[in-house]
């Protein structure tokens, strides 16, 4: 059951620039005109700026910083992507929702966004911290028309729209470390974990989880990871605008989605390579029981990272344990 707050802001926000009459509130909510008064009262010490206009009505002039469906939706610049959009306090993890809806036949595009994560997942069940109200914890249902072997490239896509929508928020230099995780100041701020139902040739749908740090302190991350990992604040000194990102995220999401499906994945080869944390540099790899140094060229068309050995040869590697943070 949805409260009386909420049923308000929700047709404050449908009928949004118009005010909305006193008398049509107080009809549709079945409660009188000073009650509706004192919800607006309500609203405006939870941040709302609400202006009442004798004898035209009431009308919300500004959102605070808070995300629900309302909010999400009011200046979201999408066509498709979160047209079906669920929004939750909190959930154990919004991967797992997502898998239940597209398994029921979601539809393209769905978003599944939560204000906190009790079970938060990363790659290989490790665990994702997602502390209330302090960063976007998002899962996306597509069903893209490509092949299983090109969902990887969906990750690096992801990376490379999360990088960009920091850098166009804040003055921030962001960077990717192959293949999930997007970095500032050398730092984790976000990962992505891609997970798809696919036949041999064929993909059922993909959820695209976002986990993004925005207004963490320091001490709002966990102890054992304080050494490398942090949040938009913490970095920036600036508490930013959670939904605003969000928004942002989505609409630049679908942008570069709709170019990846048209014209294929150079353009978001180029633009992973701008922001490759360590390209040009030697790396230490780990692969099949031998630890080698090599050069970090970039990627391939295929979204496989290229590393040339010390005898010249160039591998395309797949998967490997690299040793990142390794200086020497
Ligand atoms: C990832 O895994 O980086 C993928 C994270 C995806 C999270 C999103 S949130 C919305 C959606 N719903 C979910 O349940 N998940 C997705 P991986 O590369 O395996 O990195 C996990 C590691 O990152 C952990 O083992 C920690 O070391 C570290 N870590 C955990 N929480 C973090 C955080 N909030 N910020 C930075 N690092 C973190």
């Amino acid at each position: 059951m949805q409260s009386t707050r909420a049923k308000l802001i929700q047709l404050l926000a449908v009928s949004r620039e118009d005010y909305i009459s006193g008398q049509a509130l107080s009809e549709q909510l079945q409660i009188s005109r000073s009650a509706i008064w004192k919800h607006m009262k309500a609203l405006e010490t939870e941040g709302y700026v609400i202006e009442a206009k004798p004898k035209v009505g009431y009308r919300i002039l500004n959102y605070p910083n808070e995300m629900n469906e309302y909010t999400l939706r009011r200046g979201l610049e999408t066509n498709w992507l979160a047209k079906t959009l669920i929004h939750k306090p909190i959930v154990s993890s919004t991967q797992d929702i997502a898998h239940e809806l597209a398994k029921k036949g979601a539809e393209h595009g769905t978003i599944i966004i939560a204000n906190e994560q009790t079970k938060g997942k990363g790659r290989m069940n490790r665990a994702w911290y997602s502390k209330a109200g302090k960063g976007i914890w998002l899962s996306m249902i597509l069903r893209p028309s490509i092949y299983p072997y090109e969902a990887p490239q969906l990750t690096l896509l992801s990376a490379t729209v999360i990088a960009d929508a920091i850098k166009k928020m804040t003055n921030l230099q962001p960077q990717i470390k192959w293949p999930n995780d997007v970095l500032i100041n050398g730092k984790k701020i976000a990962g992505i974990l891609t997970e798809m139902h696919a036949e041999q040739d064929q993909i059922h749908y993909v959820v695209i989880g976002i986990g993004l740090n925005v207004n963490q302190e320091i001490e709002d991350i966990p102890a054992e990871l304080q050494h490398r990992a942090s949040s938009i604040q913490i970095e920036s000194n600036k508490i930013c605008d959670i939904r605003k990102i969000a928004q942002n995220l989505l609409a630049m999401f679908e942008k570069e989605y709709e170019a990846f499906i048209h014209e294929g994945f150079s353009k978001v080869k180029n633009k992973w390579e701008s922001y490759g944390y360590k390209m040009g540099e030697r790396v230490w790899l780990n692969m099949q029981n031998q630890r080698f140094q090599a050069l970090f060229l970039g990627i391939a068309e295929d979204g496989a990272l290229l590393m040339q050995t010390e005898d010249e040869d160039i591998k395309r590697v797949y998967s490997a344990e690299i040793e990142w943070f390794k200086e020497d």
